[in-house]
């Protein structure tokens, strides 16, 4: 049975009138940020957005118009940890107190992800389409870029990735916070120079066997799964429990060259994907990911590109057209 929840993603720090609109539309959790932005008229930033009092200020703000915050997925800065460099002891304690405050306060999963260096990119940002503007990634517009100036191998990535898991897990697992790793995105082998670990479904199937835990899951990022497989649905059965988080999107090409859609127009099928999230009693987290800019449509400044509301909106309706068409 299918039995998740709709978790929206809320990247701006004060409320707004589409906040009342995914409300309306049956919408009240959250998955947040860290709240970083300047907290008085000095533009004093919020340096350690992940301590309780900040984090709490946050999800009362949440929590006064209309959402329950149940999910984190943004990090404090994790590439000495990533890269293993001498300094990493101090971005080690930040992602510990980050689990400790969320523990406290109850949000019980964190999506986080191990692309050292350069996090999700894309070589084109505001592509026209039929359905809107969207994001694409093109393996040849980056051909001739410069390297990212430190040198690593796949091999010291995952020993990096066991030696913070074998860290962090025992705290997920005292504070109730369940750890979801959202894929490299785009999901190639290398990015700039530096290897990328997280890109198939082998390397999740290793990951989970790294340390076993009932904390150390998946973020199922549908539009970068589907770049790594040809069975989307089949990715998910095999996976079963171990996907805490869903990020529902799709997209049109190869993990070399690729565009986003809006959903109904990708390379997925999605009505099997339904299924099999039912079939896998699936009862996590879902949340809408990126969507195009349709004509008018306002998207948050806090952000880049590909969390317009609009198509947001359209989105949910979508997944919730598909959840019913299973009763
Ligand atoms: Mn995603």
């Amino acid at each position: 049975m299918l039995d998740f929840e709709i978790a929206e993603i809320l990247v701006e720090d004060r409320p707004n009138k589409y906040w009342k609109m995914l409300n309306q539309i049956g919408v009240h959790k959250a998955v947040g940020i860290l709240p970083r932005k300047p907290v008085d008229w000095r533009m004093q930033i919020e340096t350690e957005p992940w301590n309780y009092f900040t984090l709490s200020r946050y999800k009362n703000m949440l929590r006064d118009n209309g959402f329950e915050l149940i999910a984190i997925e943004d990090n404090p800065p994790m590439n000495n940890i990533k890269f293993g460099l001498e300094n990493k002891e101090e971005e080690l304690n930040n992602v510990a107190k980050l689990i400790e405050n969320m523990g406290k306060l109850k949000i019980k999963l964190w999506c986080y992800n191990w692309s050292a260096g350069i996090g999700w990119s894309r070589t084109s940002t505001h592509i026209n389409t039929e359905f809107g503007q969207v994001s694409g990634f093109n393996v040849n517009d980056i051909e001739k870029a410069n390297h990212y100036n430190i040198k690593t191998d796949a091999g010291t990535l995952w020993k990096n990735l066991k030696n913070f898991l074998e860290y962090i897990i025992p705290l997920a697992e005292d504070y109730d916070v369940k750890l979801a790793m959202h894929p490299d995105d785009p999901p190639i082998d290398s990015f700039l120079g530096i290897p990328r670990i997280m890109n198939s479904i082998e390397s999740f199937d290793k990951l989970l066997e790294l340390v076993k835990s009932d904390y150390n899951g998946i973020t199922f990022c549908q539009g970068n799964f589907t770049l790594m497989t040809e069975n989307l649905s089949d990715a998910i059965k095999h996976f079963k429990n171990k996907i805490f988080f869903v990020h529902f999107r799709d997209v049109i090409g190869k993990k070399n060259n690729f565009i986003e859609t809006l959903i109904g127009h990708g390379k997925s099928n999605l009505k099997e994907v339904m299924k099999a999230y039912d079939e896998i009693n699936f009862n996590g987290i879902l949340r809408v990911d990126h969507v195009p800019t349709l004509e008018g449509d306002y998207t948050p400044n806090e952000v880049a590109w590909g969390y317009s509301y609009l198509a947001r909106l359209y989105t949910i309706g979508y997944i919730n057209g598909l959840k019913d068409s299973l009763k």
